[in-house]
């Protein structure tokens, strides 16, 4: 995908939640208002990314990132040359949607909103996937510990688990 094109005449109803709109070339990722209406839509947690730093908002849209939870940023699709969009285990796009009327499944069937970037809040995925959440527990480690106070020393341990 290259370009996205929001129709004035819908724009006025128009929302856009949730998506990745990645691109290439001298044209705008997301061009808005080609038709009639004036109005730009509604733009709020969608990753809008130039492959080559170039135009992400043009027509009636400014720039939406860093507004209305909107980001910029590589989306890290698996392999999008092989037409593999599913989203790597450090894709920012993990969790930075809003689950308020998000599908209850991604384009895989996996069930969504899922924990993926492990801080115990399930958040859907910006874009068509749902990743399955990694483990980022940190690991436990257990210490002997030792505490001068004046003269005195206070230990104090953990038995292993
Ligand atoms: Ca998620
Ligand atoms: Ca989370
Ligand atoms: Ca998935």
């Amino acid at each position: 995908m290259s370009q996205v094109t929001v129709p004035k005449a819908q724009a006025m109803a128009t929302r856009l939640t949730n998506n990745i709109l990645a691109g290439s070339g001298a044209a705008a990722v997301m061009e808005c208002g080609m038709f009639n209406d004036r109005n730009a839509p509604i733009i709020a947690f969608n990753d809008v990314f130039h492959r080559q730093g170039g135009l992400t908002y043009g027509g009636l849209c400014t720039d939406q990132t860093d507004v209305n939870g909107n980001i910029s940023i590589d989306p890290e699709f698996v392999d999008a040359a092989g037409g593999n969009f599913h989203l790597q285990p450090t894709s920012r796009a993990i969790d930075a949607g809003i689950n308020a009327g998000a599908p209850d499944v991604d384009v895989d069937g996996d069930p969504r909103p899922l924990d993926g970037n492990g801080d115990g809040l399930p958040q859907v995925d910006l874009g068509a996937d749902e990743v399955f959440a990694v483990d980022n527990t940190a690991p436990v480690i257990y210490l002997d510990k030792a505490e001068q106070t004046g003269t005195r020393t206070r230990r104090q341990s953990w038995p292993d688990p």
